[in-house]
């Protein structure tokens, strides 16, 4: 009993530790206002995806979509809301913190904004450990988004989505910046995936790689810990 509950303890430190933080610029006060910069990250189980609504002015979303419909709300899938930042903000950004739970899954998003113009099919959508290579890569979901045709669904999702969970809505919302439709806490994601979910191929190697030496650190510390229990 003390050996398991030393071990779950210490599992829960190394997982602490072991968290790296990316970024990700949502929209741009550059040329192209409809962006994520970078678009297509590769990251490891545990790690968290800082999201920063930085683009000035905008009014965008980070809404997880599939493969296969990359402009449309996954059903189960998490989503920011839309946070307007007005023009002239210079400070405050709000940020949204995903952490990502299935490295092995590929996580495709997008921004469902519709105001003046869908957001999806100007390009703004991005990646989680999106393979480099075969048919399921950041750029085919680009030009997937990119040919897709009408508007995006405006359905709000949810913290806890397919991979990746945030434990709070964006924020903080200072001034005038809003946020419009921002997931309900406490609901739930339904756990019966939609057609359009389909599943895509298991993320690089990369991320394995990762996830290896993860458990690896794990296993020495268990290590550690079954030697000084002896
Ligand atoms: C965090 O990322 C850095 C740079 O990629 C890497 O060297 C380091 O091992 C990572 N930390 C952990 C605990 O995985
Ligand atoms: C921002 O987005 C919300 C939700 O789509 C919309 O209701 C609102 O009119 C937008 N505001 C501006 C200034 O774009
Ligand atoms: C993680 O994702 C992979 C690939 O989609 C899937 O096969 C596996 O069952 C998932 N693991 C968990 C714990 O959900
Ligand atoms: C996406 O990121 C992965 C990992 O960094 C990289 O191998 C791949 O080339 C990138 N794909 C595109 C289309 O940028
Ligand atoms: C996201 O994480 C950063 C750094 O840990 C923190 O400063 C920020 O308050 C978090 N954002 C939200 C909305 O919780
Ligand atoms: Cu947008």
């Amino acid at each position: 009993m003390l050996a398991l509950f030393s071990i779950s303890t210490l599992a829960t430190i190394s997982a602490v530790v072991a968290q790296n933080v990316t970024q990700i610029m949502v929209g741009s006060s550059g040329s192209n206002p409809f962006m994520f910069t970078p678009a297509n990250v590769t990251v490891a189980e545990g790690d968290i995806v800082t999201f920063t609504f930085s683009g000035v002015p905008g009014n965008h979303s980070v809404t997880q979509s599939s493969f296969t419909a990359p402009c449309d709300p996954l059903g189960n899938g998490f989503d920011s809301g839309n946070i307007l930042i007005p023009a002239g903000t210079s400070s405050g950004f709000p940020t949204w913190n995903l952490t990502v739970t299935n490295a092995s899954q590929p996580i495709w998003f997008f921004c469902k904004q519709l105001v003046p113009q869908p957001h999806c099919n100007s390009g703004m959508v991005g990646s989680i450990n999106a393979p480099a290579t075969g048919q399921f890569t950041f750029d085919a979901f680009k030009q997937a988004a990119q040919a897709h045709q009408g508007n995006s669904g405006q359905s709000v999702g949810f913290l806890v989505g397919q991979a990746a969970s945030a434990s709070a809505v964006p924020g903080p919302f200072s001034g005038s910046i809003t946020g419009f439709g921002l997931p309900n806490p406490s609901a739930t994601a339904p756990s019966v995936v939609s057609s359009s979910a389909a599943a895509s191929p298991a993320a690089t190697s990369a991320s394995s790689a990762s996830k290896m030496h993860t458990s690896g650190v794990f296993a020495m510390m268990a290590a550690i810990i079954g030697l000084a229990l002896a």
